[in-house]
């Protein structure tokens, strides 16, 4: 199951035997009033600097949200598609829930872009598939639908298999597609993580499909939030994540997936960890 994505100049394969891909979350005004102030003036300087930091730092895709008060989706989320890729090559990963505003950036993007996202609920597969189809797009898909968020991965998984049919309907690969089990936050319900990864591991074996997943949205609310999101993202990659939305910057986020992919078998004769530990040696 190879999905491939093409950015200005770059292209990304992710599955499961491949290395983890990392989607760059830095580009999202949640919980940050520069970004949110920047996006509302048309300021691209930091936008620039977060795509050019992330990618230096290991992203191979970056996510692009431009939601917050006081901003115009339609109109913004274009722009700030086109101003990340006139600095870096990679492929872009459209992050917004209004249809809309995802077309209007989808005619600007160069390549095969990635849509996040659409959920499994009839008017957002039927507005948002066929503009996937349209565009040459792939999409993330959430597993929720109509009914209200889930904590039983055997329904979770049910909504994944749902999706899959109707892309199907719309001329869409498996390959076009990438699961997101839906990660929320531990502290408000202690099962949260443990439903996310049992869904994580339901889709991966019996379908086969990659997936990602907004790993820091593991430990929202929580102190030393890099601890919980390190290990959330150690697991989440034994469960066969291969995608996941990370902040590459944060404290040992990039070694947890280096160590991770090889115990999970994906690094043969530990090559990749060893020639990276050498590199990031102290001259
Ligand atoms: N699934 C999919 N897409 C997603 C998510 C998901 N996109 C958005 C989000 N979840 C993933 N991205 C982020 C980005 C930032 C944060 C969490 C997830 C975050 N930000 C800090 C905060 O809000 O406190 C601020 C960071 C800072 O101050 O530097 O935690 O689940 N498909």
């Amino acid at each position: 199951m190879i999905t491939i994505l093409q950015g200005k100049t770059q292209k990304v394969e992710i599955s499961p035997e491949s290395p983890t891909v990392i989607i760059g979350e830095r580009i999202n005004p949640t919980g940050r009033y520069r970004l949110s102030e920047a996006l509302r003036k048309g300021n691209w300087s930091l936008i620039r600097q977060e795509a050019i930091s992330q990618v230096e730092q290991g992203a191979a895709l970056l996510d692009v949200n431009v939601g917050t008060m006081g901003v115009d989706e339609v109109a913004v989320l274009p722009q700030a598609a086109r101003v990340v890729s006139e600095v870096v090559g990679i492929p872009i990963c459209l992050d917004s829930a209004n249809p809309q505003a995802l077309e209007a950036a989808l005619k600007l993007c160069p390549g095969k872009p990635l849509i996040n996202s659409t959920t499994g609920e009839e008017k957002a597969l039927t507005t948002v598939l066929p503009i996937a189809k349209e565009f040459g797009a792939a999409v993330i898909a959430l597993c929720h639908d109509e009914e209200r968020i889930t904590n039983d991965p055997e329904r979770r998984f049910k909504v994944a298999e749902k999706i899959m049919r109707k892309a199907r309907e719309y001329g869409l690969q498996e390959t076009d597609i990438l699961i997101d089990p839906l990660v929320l936050t531990v502290g408000a319900e202690s099962t949260a993580a443990a439903v996310s990864l049992s869904t994580a591991c339901l889709v991966s074996e019996r379908l086969g499909l990659n997936l990602t997943m907004g790993v820091s949205n593991v430990s929202f609310g929580l102190p030393k939030r890099h601890l919980i999101n390190n290990s959330f993202l150690a697991m989440a990659i034994w469960c066969g994540v291969n995608a996941p939305i990370i902040n590459p910057a944060a404290k040992g986020m990039v070694e947890t997936i280096l160590a991770a992919d090889l115990l999970k078998g994906k690094d043969p004769y530990a090559a990749r960890y060893i020639r990276q530990c050498r590199e990031s040696q102290p001259k």
